[in-house]
């Protein structure tokens, strides 16, 4: 079986180790990811999501912080910060700096960031072809309510979205294309899965890359997606802040009206929501939606590929 997933960070790659956890070895799985919050620092180039998808995957993530490496530490953080160099509230780690420091030299070789991450891949061995959504460099910036511009990683690290925003930018979009592999992915899989990543700044901005939403909306796969909203908040992180800034609302049947159904011009063809939101599914099904409430907290592995499996079962239901 072939699973194509459109994957930002910590969400996505949790999701995706109980996808493999439970369909491992049989399948095929292609991991689309978002390289909005992609990031220069110190003149290396930072990856937060492929990093965080290819630690988590890898084996070596920071369990709890969800991205950067286990066992790290921050001598050159530190030292750099005795220059007045780099963001004080930003740790790039010592490990993790062999990761930027290994893509950066690939990457100057001339290099394409998918051939890039193919050759990061082959330490990590992932156990899935991880692909970047675009070979461009395509930043998520976010427009303030007081008309400043600035990267998304300040405002989601220094100032943990508190700043309110009106919306968001990906600078480079313009001239970016879908990276290799990407359109293929969509296209040849039995099922597409949009896991419970932010809908706005990792899905969203995966989708806003040219020629993926069109491939999504036309791939004979059928398309699932996992509500990243429970209980009307996010389950971690300030999701709530991205979707407050484009105008939707921060519960499970507007984050999936927000990605649209299929048969109405949207992405998706069955939607996963949180038994605290039997009520939004109730609402949803009425509407015509093909929907399940079920767990969805990712506690464990076990747990995950539990709702890894009541998600592609979403398939089944389908009209
Ligand atoms: P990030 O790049 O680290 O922000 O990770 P993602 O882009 O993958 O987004 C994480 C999103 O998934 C957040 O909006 C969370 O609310 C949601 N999320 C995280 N853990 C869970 C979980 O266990 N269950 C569900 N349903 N959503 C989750
Ligand atoms: N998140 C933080 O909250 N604090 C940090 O100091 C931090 C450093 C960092 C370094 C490399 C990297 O790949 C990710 C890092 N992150 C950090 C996570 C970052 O916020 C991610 O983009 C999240 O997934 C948010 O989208
Ligand atoms: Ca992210």
């Amino acid at each position: 079986m072939k699973v194509t997933v459109l994957s930002g960070g910590v969400g996505g790659a949790r999701f995706t180790r109980g996808l493999l956890a439970l369909l491992a070895p049989s399948a095929e799985v292609t991991v689309v990811a978002n390289t909005g919050d992609d990031l220069w620092l110190h003149g290396v180039r930072v990856c937060p999501d492929l990093d965080t998808l290819m630690y988590t995957l890898g084996g070596a993530v920071h369990e709890d912080q969800g991205w950067g490496r286990r066992d790290e530490s921050r001598r050159v953080s530190d030292d750099l910060a005795a220059y007045g160099l780099g963001w004080e509230w930003f740790t790039l780690g010592d490990l993790d700096l062999a990761t930027h420091l290994a893509r950066t030299e690939l990457l100057r070789s001339g290099l394409p960031l998918s051939q890039v991450t193919a050759r990061l891949c082959e330490r990590w061995a992932p156990g899935v072809t991880l692909l970047p959504m675009s070979d461009q460099e395509v930043e998520t910036h976010v427009r303030l309510a007081d008309g400043r511009l600035i990267h998304f990683e300040e405002w989601w690290v220094r100032h943990r979205a508190a700043l309110p925003a009106v919306g968001f930018e990906q600078v480079g979009l313009a001239s970016a294309t879908a990276g290799p592999g990407v359109v293929e992915a969509l296209r040849d899989a039995d099922v597409v899965v949009l896991p419970p990543s932010n809908p706005v700044v990792s899905v969203g901005t995966i989708l806003a890359v040219p020629g993926i939403r069109d491939a999504l909306a036309t791939t004979a796969a059928p398309v699932v997606g996992v509500s990243p909203v429970v209980g009307g908040a996010p389950v971690r992180g300030m999701a709530d802040a991205c979707l407050t800034a484009i105008g939707v609302a921060t519960d499970a049947a507007a984050v999936a009206r927000h990605y649209g159904r299929r048969a109405e011009g949207g992405v998706l063809d069955g939607w996963l929501v949180d038994d605290a939101d039997a009520a939004a599914a109730d609402v949803l099904r009425a509407q015509g939606w093909t929907v399940r409430a079920a767990p969805t907290l990712m506690t464990d592995v076990p747990t995950t590929a539990a709702i890894a499996a009541a998600a592609l079962g979403l398939v089944d239901r389908l009209p």
